[in-house]
């Protein structure tokens, strides 16, 4: 990667490995050709922006106006701190993963193929919101037309396996193979791939299910010895309910969460019952633009009360918050 990338260029890029239609990835590597600094050192990075570029711009003419409909209308909003998906083989548990993490009531049933389409919930790690989508299964010749655009813009994947299932290891197998040859990947971490423009990979975690069922302890063992799976993982009963206060704890720390609490100038109390979210490494403006579209802009500085600075200490637009902190913005004229 070529050096003196500027902010607006890694902005955008980080909207395009979350961008869900070609229409949103188009309009975010035109602000990275934009953005790029022009030079010898990124003849090759401005080049492949550019065939990108082109061949977008046909998948978007080829989406009739018909399809584009039907996209919007099916197109779930952003919720919380943070988008995680349930993926995995047919009956492996999702939906009652769903069910036992969210108030979603989602149908489940000792047979395939249950879930027809995208179900989401809110599941709460103390006082803090996560976008949780229960999918349609994924097999060897079965997978919804939604799931790799939600994959895509997903900040955590649960790839769902079923320990009480003696298919495990196939099963697990032809999840990994659709999403292997794809340009939409599994990965360990969330990231771009450097080489290849198109391609992005989406943090996943393995969500060993049914941890209950007699014989789950000989499966794993066997699933370790023929599958290999880079991810991180852990183990629950989504029947029984263990391992799920666990795998809540993960994600926010897998999505290194903020919470940030605000204090309004002209009030004694800060407001407790609503964290605002960030990333670990953001800043205030992060905050402020969460606050209000036109703080971020406007602001100049703020208090801190929290752990790492004393009591009421006053702080540039550049502090990067942690979690707990409790803030009070101060907008310039
Ligand atoms: N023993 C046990 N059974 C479970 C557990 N979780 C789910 N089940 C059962 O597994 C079956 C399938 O559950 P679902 O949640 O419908 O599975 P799914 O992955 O959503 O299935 P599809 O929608 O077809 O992809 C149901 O009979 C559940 O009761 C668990 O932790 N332990
Ligand atoms: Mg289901």
């Amino acid at each position: 990667m070529p050096a003196n990338l500027t902010p607006q260029y890694h902005k955008a890029e980080a909207a395009y490995r979350q961008a869900e239609t070609p229409q949103e990835e188009l309009e975010c590597l035109q602000v990275m050709l934009r953005e790029i600094p022009k030079h010898k050192g990124t003849d090759k990075l401005q080049a492949d922006l550019k065939s990108k570029i082109a061949a977008i711009k046909a998948d978007v003419q080829k989406l009739s106006s018909q399809a584009a409909a039907t996209k919007a209308a099916t197109k779930l909003p952003k919720q919380g701190a943070g988008r995680l998906l349930l993926i995995g083989a047919p009956n492996s548990g999702k939906s009652q993963l769903l069910a036992s993490l969210t108030r979603a009531q989602p149908e489940i049933a000792p047979y395939p193929f249950t879930t027809q389409s995208p179900t989401p919930g809110m599941m709460l790690y103390e006082d803090c919101p996560f976008q949780l989508i229960d999918l349609p299964p994924v097999t060897v010749d079965f997978m919804d037309r939604a799931t790799v655009g939600l994959v895509r813009g997903a900040d955590l994947v649960f790839l769902v396996v079923d320990l009480a299932s003696d298919n495990l290891i196939e099963d697990t197998q032809a999840v990994l193979d659709r999403f292997a040859h794809s340009k939409t990947r599994l990965g360990r971490e969330t990231r771009l791939d450097e080489e290849d423009i198109g391609v992005s990979y989406t943090a996943t975690l393995v969500v060993l299910n049914k941890v209950d069922a007699p014989d789950a302890t000989e499966r794993l063992q066997l699933l370790d010895e023929f599958l290999e799976m880079p991810f991180d993982r852990t183990e629950v009963s989504a029947a029984e309910g263990t391992g799920l206060d666990q795998l809540r704890q993960l994600v926010f720390e897998r999505l290194e969460i903020v919470r940030v609490y605000t204090k309004h100038p002209k009030q004694k109390e800060p407001d407790m019952t609503k964290p605002f979210t960030i990333r670990s490494g953001d800043t205030l403006v992060e905050v402020a633009e969460r606050v209000h579209k036109d703080m971020a802009a406007t602001l100049k500085a703020a208090r801190v009360w929290g752990t790492a600075v004393h009591d009421g200490t006053t702080v540039k637009p550049d502090y990067q918050p942690l979690d707990g902190d409790i803030i009070e913005l101060h907008a310039g004229s």
